[in-house]
């Protein structure tokens, strides 16, 4: 029953009509406070009308050890950007401002859940960065060896990943909220030679495990490509450390040479490998390049964001996300700004650690995600309104649609109604920010992010790929490359072309419904492939599946992503047990409790019912449209393709009849 990225590709329409149908009326935006860094709109003119040019003149401002030869050589779906020059990530992150006589300027005000903190500056940095690039190279590690890491967010996990940059040694970071297995699957298939982790982290109080999730993904020879662990000392709590492959950061690390030759780097060298879930069980690894990479999410940074010199910038999401790659990381320090960094949950010790964290720091710019706002709004106003966030000028948003009432609460009560939202789409494929507005010129609207950044083209079609007129919903596309975009899949350029490309020959299809109005502004829908988007988190449907699957007593299951007020969407499984096992409560939670342990908690269905039968198309694929249908207690869709039309009742009797264990 898992769907191949085929089937994705060929998906009938699914919910479009449904979630554009309603039309939203909101009050005019405020007025933006007049020092914006891009104020002149024929930016847009010139990106569409010379597109290389454009691209040409940021990444002039970028530093090179060599001059590319051609902007782009575009073979779809394959592009090359800036091919013939060569640079270093981590020179552009860091050497560059310390050579500028920026070294003093602080890169991470970085906190700790339990309240420790500390200044890092870029000179500091780029020390901890040269040390860090000699210790992997003393473990063995060489340019093109992938390195993964798996940390809390603490001030080795940025080291690390710019090490591997310095050095030319792709990172594949792995969110730490992820279990063993998921570990173990995404170094086998990056087959990296080094892992970095750490002994713990802090989550709610309490120091979480990682190096003994690291030792359950390694153990034995299940991950042949390891040869060494490096273990960062954060919750000091008991870890094993295995003689020979084992080390301790502060044992190696700390007394490394400060200096490092950063490799220079082609244009078109991988930079990282990361993650994502699709529509088949197997995560697909989703690959970056160098300079393309860093120019889009550095420009995308400075101008979104109208990035000045003194503002404090902080992206409240995780580094193991793209988010956190490209605007915690990469697009931040390349812009040289000063961000925060905090380790922990939002709401420790109080719900209001985040509105301390922006009143003790002078926020001005903060980059958040609707699940975060929505949370907030549950926590309540009195939170924020315990503190001055009179620093703020700037507030963004990105992961999922952000509903009205989200953005007019985030508007009012964090933004004090003086501050612009950006809303950004993107993902972790396009590398950086592709439809957002640029404050100064764009007028929001609640709920819109917008249009596209300069020099993207993107359209909304219908099923045949014809351009929808204005005020009509369908499918969003992109129409021609940009430097962030993905290189591939990691080991399968087949995959590659049938996931993003096969649709819509020639055009990118990432996989969004989206509706235009009669401005010409984009109001994104929501996924309309099997990919769910819990609190921001894109979890596939099959890899659920699979999951609850593995438990010996599931003969089959089902999962769709409800509409869910506070993660955007929720997990409901329908799973068909195996002759001889009685459902129960305690069955469905132990369920659950395999399917964390399998994946991560965050996996973990809200909803868990048992049924007799899955409604199934003749060929066999399960009608998930129908299984939202009930999980949401809508009327039924069409079922006229089914294999056996009672199935769909016999499901619905029994949800109606209570929710099992919810
Ligand atoms: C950055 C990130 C990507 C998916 C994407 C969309 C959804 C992201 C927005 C959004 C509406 C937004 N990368 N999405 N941002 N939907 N408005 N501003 O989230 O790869 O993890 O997810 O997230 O569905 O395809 S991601």
């Amino acid at each position: 029953m898992a769907q191949t990225d085929e089937t994705r590709a060929n998906a009938p329409d699914q919910t479009i009509e449904a979630l554009s149908s309603e039309d939203r009326t909101f009050p005019p935006p405020p007025a933006f406070a007049a020092r914006a860094i891009v104020s002149d709109r024929s930016i847009y003119e010139r990106a569409a009308a010379d597109l290389e040019g454009f691209w040409a003149e940021e990444a002039a401002k970028l530093s090179w050890f060599k001059p590319w030869d051609r902007v782009l050589s575009w073979e779809p779906p394959f592009a090359r950007w800036f091919e013939g020059g060569q640079l270093n990530v981590s020179v552009n992150c860091l050497d560059r401002h310390v050579e500028a006589g920026q070294g003093d300027k602080v890169a991470y005000h970085w906190e700790g859940e339990p309240g420790d903190r500390k200044a890092i500056t870029y000179a500091e940095l780029l020390t901890e960065v040269s040390k860090c690039a000699n210790a992997f190279k003393a473990l063995g590690v060489r340019r093109g060896d992938r390195v993964a890491i798996y940390m809390p967010m603490i001030p080795e996990m940025p080291i690390a990943m710019l090490a591997c940059a310095r050095i030319g040694a792709p990172h594949t970071v792995v969110f730490g909220g992820f279990s063993a297995e998921a570990l173990r699957d995404r170094i086998n298939d990056a087959e990296a030679k080094l892992i970095v982790t750490a002994d713990g982290g802090y989550r709610r109080g309490k120091p979480s495990g990682l190096k003994v999730n690291v030792d359950a993904a390694i153990a034995g020879d299940q991950t042949p490509s390891i040869e060494k662990v490096l273990v960062a000392r954060r919750t000091g709590q008991d870890v094993t450390m295995e003689t020979g492959r084992d080390v301790w950061w502060h044992e190696l690390v700390d007394g490394q040479e400060p200096t490092c030759e950063p490799e220079r780097m082609e244009s078109e060298d991988m930079l990282y490998l990361l993650y994502t879930s699709g529509t088949t069980a197997k995560p697909k690894g989703i690959v970056h390049t160098t300079a393309g990479y860093l120019l889009g999410c550095s420009v995308t940074h400075r101008y979104v964001f109208d990035l000045n010199d003194d503002d404090v910038y902080w992206c409240a999401a995780d580094l193991g996300w793209v988010t956190g790659h490209s605007y915690i990381l990469y697009g931040a320090l390349a812009n040289g700004a000063t961000g925060v960094m905090y380790e922990g949950t939002p709401d420790y010790p109080a719900p209001d650690r985040w509105w301390d964290i922006v009143e003790r720091y002078k926020v001005t710019i903060l980059y958040t995600a609707p699940t975060a706002i929505r949370a907030h709004m549950k926590w309540g106003t009195e939170h924020a309104a315990k503190h001055d966030l009179s620093s703020l000028r700037l507030l963004g948003s990105v992961g999922e649609p952000i509903n009205p009432e989200a953005w007019m609460w985030y508007h009012r009560h964090i933004g004090g109604e003086r501050c612009p939202i950006v809303d950004t789409w993107w993902q972790t494929e396009t590398g950086a920010i592709m439809i957002a507005p640029l404050p100064g010129l764009t007028t929001t609207k609640p709920g819109s992010a917008t249009v596209p950044f300069p020099g993207v083209d993107a359209d909304v079609v219908d099923a045949e790929g014809n351009s929808v007129p204005l005020g009509g919903g369908g499918y969003l596309v992109l129409n021609k490359p940009w430097p962030s975009m993905l290189r591939g899949i990691y080991g399968n350029p087949e995959r590659y072309r049938e996931t993003y490309w096969s649709r819509y020959p020639g055009r990118y299809f990432p996989g969004d419904g989206a509706k235009r109005d009669q401005d010409g502004y984009f109001w994104l829908l929501g996924r309309v492939d099997d990919v769910m988007n819990v609190s921001g988190h894109r979890l596939s449907t099959t890899e659920i599946e699979s999951a609850l699957v593995s438990h010996e007593r599931v003969a089959e299951a089902a999962v769709v992503g409800t509409p869910d007020n506070l993660t955007g969407e929720a997990i409901s499984a329908f799973v068909i047990l195996k002759l001889g096992t009685d459902p129960s409560p305690t069955f469905g939670e132990e369920l659950r409790q395999h399917v964390a342990a399998k994946i991560g908690p965050i996996a973990k269905p809200k909803t868990l019912m048992f049924t007799p039968d899955l409604p199934k198309t003749r060929s066999g694929k399960i009608m998930r449209r129908l299984l939202r249908d009930i999980a949401a207690g809508r009327a039924l869709g069409d079922t006229t393709t089914l294999a056996d039309a009672g199935v769909v009742e016999e499901i619905r009797e029994a949800s109606r009849s209570g929710k099992d264990d919810e």
